[in-house]
């Protein structure tokens, strides 16, 4: 990758700065609006992808693509594409046959803006067009390559992943889980796109199996921290902070790793897990000094 993203000591702020703002603007350019009256669909993909958010997602790939000294082209196009995933889910999620949430990132959700229909199908060109920018020649010169990152993200996002999980999550509504089902929920429902993007970059960079499992590792421990974070910002953050309701996991009596194990021992849960995703990074010394302040920042933030 070329030094034009961050110097090798740049804080986990001054990456994340510099991702938000690279992030934008491919997705700016990738979701231009044509002149037709399809122009609507493409208004409410990026009034979603272009909202305020952490791009936590992207800039896991473009610190695991950075470990490897990938492309700065290559990765930003996986950055979007798992970003139009991502900014997929949450629409649809925020449905009212889903969460039925007016707010998102601090501002009305996308069929509050829009309307429903218009909603559901932002969502799906939303995920539609990252395949379509996952298989673009600008990802890889290698279609073989580009063909693993399709398979991936597929495989992360699909029913066996972030679907599957939230299947479960809204059986989950109905019927009681205990901690096992739990964690498997979770580290389908969020977890699967998270090791997608820390594996991305070694996808890119055609890495050996050793650094794929390091990463693979410290994304299975990441992911679940994240989403144990998540959870405590339910119970103890508040509307202003995250951009969304809060206390909606409680109100829908659904079991979750705070309402289980108790905010005490959750938030000792996500810190051992913390401890364990940092350990898996060993092996890339310290070249991996960004992805272990990612794991930090996962769980002390507030948004
Ligand atoms: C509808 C197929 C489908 C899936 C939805 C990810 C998801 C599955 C739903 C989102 C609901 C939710 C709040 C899950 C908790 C973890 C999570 C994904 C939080 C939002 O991600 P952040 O914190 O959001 O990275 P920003 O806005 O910063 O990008």
């Amino acid at each position: 990758m070329t030094d034009s993203l961050w110097h090798d000591s740049a804080t986990v702020e001054e990456a994340s700065a510099v991702t938000v703002k690279l992030t934008d603007s491919i997705l700016g350019r990738l979701l231009t609006s044509p002149p037709g009256l399809e122009a609507r669909v493409y208004d409410a993909m990026c009034y979603s992808a272009l909202a305020p958010g952490k791009r936590l997602r992207p800039l896991l790939v473009l610190a695991s693509a950075r470990l490897f000294g990938v492309a700065e082209r290559s990765a930003l196009q996986v950055a979007a594409a798992i970003e139009m995933v991502h900014a997929y889910s949450l629409i649809h999620d925020d449905l009212p046959a889903m969460d039925n949430s007016d707010l998102r990132r601090g501002r009305p959700t996308c069929h509050k803006a829009f309307d429903e229909a218009t909603a559901v199908l932002a969502g799906d060109g939303l995920l539609t067009m990252a395949f379509e920018v996952l298989s673009h020649p600008d990802t890889h010169g290698d279609p073989a390559v580009r063909c693993e990152l399709v398979a991936a993200l597929a495989a992360a996002a699909g029913a066996a992943g972030m679907v599957g999980g939230q299947m479960i999550d809204l059986i989950a509504e109905t019927q009681t889980l205990e901690l096992g089902a739990i964690t498997r929920l979770q580290r389908m429902k969020t977890g699967a796109l998270i090791a997608f993007a820390c594996e991305a970059g070694a996808i890119l960079a055609k890495a050996p199996h050793d650094a794929r499992v390091g990463l693979r590792g410290y994304a299975h421990d990441l992911g679940l921290a994240f989403q144990i974070a998540d959870d405590l910002l339910d119970v103890e953050g508040s509307a202003e902070e995250t951009g969304k309701p809060v206390g909606a996991d409680a109100a829908a009596g659904k079991a979750t790793f705070v309402s289980i194990l108790g905010v005490e021992r959750a938030r000792a849960q996500a810190e051992l897990l913390i401890n364990q995703a940092v350990a898996h990074l060993d092996l890339f010394e310290q070249r991996a000094e960004l992805l272990r302040q990612v794991a930090r920042f996962v769980i002390d933030r507030r948004t």
